[in-house]
């Protein structure tokens, strides 16, 4: 490369840099040094103050900490999660032969046809049977995630979005595979997966409404401030849609079920991490950039904070976890034990060097104590004694890494991605 390029290349991506960190909200801590001290509940120590020590006794601290994420984080999941119905709403031949686009409409209740997700899965046209899948939420609709002309254009409410020319949150064709860069769908069929994609709004639309809509309104028995301090937010109503599409995988032979991933980015990063922790029929977890609320450790108080995330968003947790707000280390859990729920499943952390507001340090230490945990079943986590160097991947079962560049998901992240699904997903 020329001298000159290059130092314009280096200025460029310094300037993009500091135009990420520029991009912080103001007010909120990005120093080490100014993180504050905490003592963190151990994973392996019940409630009672026994000591775990083996697997056996784990399942009863793994019930024990599931209750306190239901009752003090995310709320709780109505009692019904059985599969009621699906309908196949096409079927084709697609992407130059390499694959079969389905679309589902996955019905979410017996109760009316609506919420329901609309499902698009594009399975191999080499192996469309029985194939291992990477089940993934999306923010704007399936139209979003590929030009493909053949996704069905989602006509649900939508964040608007200069960007993809959504206003009046109505989304048009002006956004078909306006976010594509983030959907590597033809690497991910190339390596033998499939991907079910949907949009997170078909369950729930990401507003703060007192829970009058999506699939609170059919399900919950109380809205508004009538409803319990651990009734479900929206992060858990998210993924429990994730289990309403698996419980639609069981029941479709294109899809090995045995073998499926679950991915979110950001606040759906957050919501797989739920997903796996609520439903331990995903065989991989996948988190990207999921930050507070998600992998990064509530305690550090490094980024966005508890009480700025219940602040901005009221509706993405339940009503206890404001208890918390400036008060993290009254927590009877902390994000490494949202990790420690996967086990001994594989769960991938991803972060990002310029995404601070999402704390990578505090994301891998999650992951790092919660190695304990899946060394009672004899797995291997992360590898490392320290946060590896930017772009390098780390781990086994619990898999880490830091990408350069700020908040997003990027070709890097997916490779890492398919790298641990080869390892933990059988693919035949
Ligand atoms: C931010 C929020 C983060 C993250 C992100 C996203 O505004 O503070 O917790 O969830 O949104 O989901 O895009």
């Amino acid at each position: 490369m020329p001298r000159t390029f290059k130092t314009l290349v280096i200025q460029l991506s310094l300037l993009i840099s500091c135009f990420s960190i520029m991009a912080l909200p103001s007010g909120f801590n990005y120093d080490e040094e100014n993180v504050p001290s905490y003592t963190l509940p151990d994973p392996l120590t019940t409630l009672e103050g026994k000591k775990v020590t083996t697997a056996a006794e784990w399942s009863a601290r793994r019930q024990e900490i599931l209750e306190l994420f239901r009752s003090e984080v995310y709320g709780r999941q109505p009692k019904e999660l059985s599969f009621t119905r699906a309908e196949i709403l096409s079927e084709e031949t697609a992407l130059n032969g390499l694959a079969i686009r389905k679309q589902v409409r996955i019905f979410l209740t017996d109760k009316k046809e609506r919420p329901a997700i609309d499902l698009l899965m594009y399975l191999p046209a080499s192996n469309p049977d029985n194939c291992p899948t990477f089940v993934a939420m999306n923010f704007y609709g399936n139209h979003t995630i590929h030009s493909d002309p053949g996704i069905l254009l989602s006509d649900r409410w939508v964040n608007n979005s200069s960007s993809l020319g959504i206003k009046n949150h109505k989304s048009t064709e002006a956004a078909r595979g306006k976010r594509n860069h983030r959907w590597p769908v033809e690497m991910i069929l190339k390596r033998g997966y499939s991907l079910c994609a949907f949009y997170y709004g078909d369950v729930d639309p990401d507003f703060n409404d007192g829970f009058e809509n999506g699939v609170h309104e059919v399900l919950d028995e109380k809205h508004g401030d009538d409803r319990p301090a651990d009734a479900w937010g929206s992060v858990a109503s998210w993924a429990w849609g994730c289990s309403k599409v698996m419980d639609y995988l069981e029941t479709d032979s294109a899809i090995d079920h045995k073998n499926v991933a679950v991915f979110g980015h950001s606040r759906l990063g957050k919501t797989s991490l739920w997903a796996g922790a609520e439903d331990e029929r995903f065989a991989l977890v996948i988190s990207n950039d999921s930050g507070c609320g998600g992998a990064a450790l509530s305690r550090r108080a490094f980024g966005e904070t508890v009480k700025r995330i219940n602040t901005s968003f009221p509706h993405w947790f339940c009503r206890n976890f404001r208890k918390y707000n400036d008060n993290e280390n009254a927590l009877p859990v902390d994000q490494h034990m949202l990790i420690s729920l996967i086990a001994p499943r594989a769960v991938y952390i991803g972060s990002a060097k310029g995404d601070l507001w999402a704390d990578p340090k505090g994301e891998f230490l999650s992951g790092k104590l919660a190695e304990p945990v899946y060394s009672l079943f004899g797995k291997d986590g992360l590898g490392v004694a320290d946060h590896p160097e930017v772009d390098k991947a780390v781990g086994e079962t619990i898999r880490y890494h830091m990408r350069s560049g700020g908040h997003d998901v990027k070709e890097y992240d997916w490779e890492q991605y398919l790298k641990a699904a080869d390892a933990a997903l059988t693919n035949e």
